[in-house]
């Protein structure tokens, strides 16, 4: 198949836009990149291309597509993971084979995984910087909330010594393509020179999340995903906000 010619439009500070270039960068598909500025008026050649205005917006050979999940998943559809006549994998993919059943288990694992991620860790995780939550109540809050709805579901991601990806897998799949941005905000947010989150958040997922803790390491270590991260801009702006509303509280007391 000759190469597509890929644009995307995105800013790259955007968690859900990052989710595109992790999974280009990890398909190894050259891509040209096109900024969009999406605190100014969107102009009107991008809404007439996305009538939200928003990032990511994929041009795929001139085919549009919208929508970091569905921008992923297309991306890994597009290109699977080929098997060559010895059984042994030729080329990067994020999914098993189309056609497997275990291929299709395996897409149901994960799309069920990215849900619990997206609908119960990081509503939680953005609660915390909104409302300038204090490093006690955000650190029972998120371990809370990871020991419950998001250790069980990786069970396999370790394997008799050996550290694996979602399911049991050697190289990154869709759900670390889906996660990762919000992973890095964890990651970084716990550094002192940040503090939004108490470095002690580390610890307490060591001992309620062991799993979760592990692998989140292993994956905004990953160069597909550490890519993505603007440590400063991700770190201070965070840091910006969360300080925002801290202060925003306190006043509130006081009056
Ligand atoms: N559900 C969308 C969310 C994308 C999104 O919210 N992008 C933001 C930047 S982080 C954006 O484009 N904001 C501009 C706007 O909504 O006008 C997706 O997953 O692609």
């Amino acid at each position: 198949m000759a190469s597509p010619q890929i644009i995307l439009y995105t800013n790259p500070n955007c968690p859900w836009a990052q989710r595109a270039h992790i999974a280009l960068k990890e398909l190894g598909l050259p891509y040209e990149e096109v900024f969009i500025d999406v605190e100014k008026p969107r102009e009107d050649w991008h809404l007439a291309i996305n009538p939200k205005g928003q990032v990511p917006t994929l041009s795929y050979d001139g085919t549009i597509i919208t929508e970091s999940g569905i921008v992923a998943q297309f991306l890994a559809d597009a290109h699977p993971v080929t098997e060559t006549g010895t059984g042994t994998v030729s080329k990067a993919g994020l999914l098993l084979p189309l056609n497997s059943l275990d291929g299709a288990i395996q897409r149901a694992r994960i799309a069920y995984f990215v849900d619990a991620c997206v609908s119960k860790v990081y509503p939680v995780l953005v609660g915390i910087i909104m409302n300038g939550e204090s490093h006690n109540t955000s650190t029972e809050r998120l371990v809370d909330v990871i020991e419950k709805d998001i250790e069980p579901l990786l069970a396999l991601t370790s394997d008799e010594g050996r550290e694996r990806f979602f399911g049991g897998s050697e190289s990154l799949t869709l759900a670390e393509v889906l996660v990762g941005p919000f992973l890095l905000w964890i990651f970084t947010l716990v550094k002192t020179e940040y503090g939004v989150l108490s470095g002690d958040l580390v610890s307490a997922l060591q001992i309620r999340a062991p799993r979760f803790e592990s692998w989140g390491a292993r994956v905004v270590a990953h160069e597909s995903v550490r890519h993505v991260l603007d440590e400063e801009w991700v770190g201070k702006s965070l840091k910006g906000r969360w300080e925002g509303a801290v202060a925003k509280r306190k006043s509130k007391v006081e009056e």
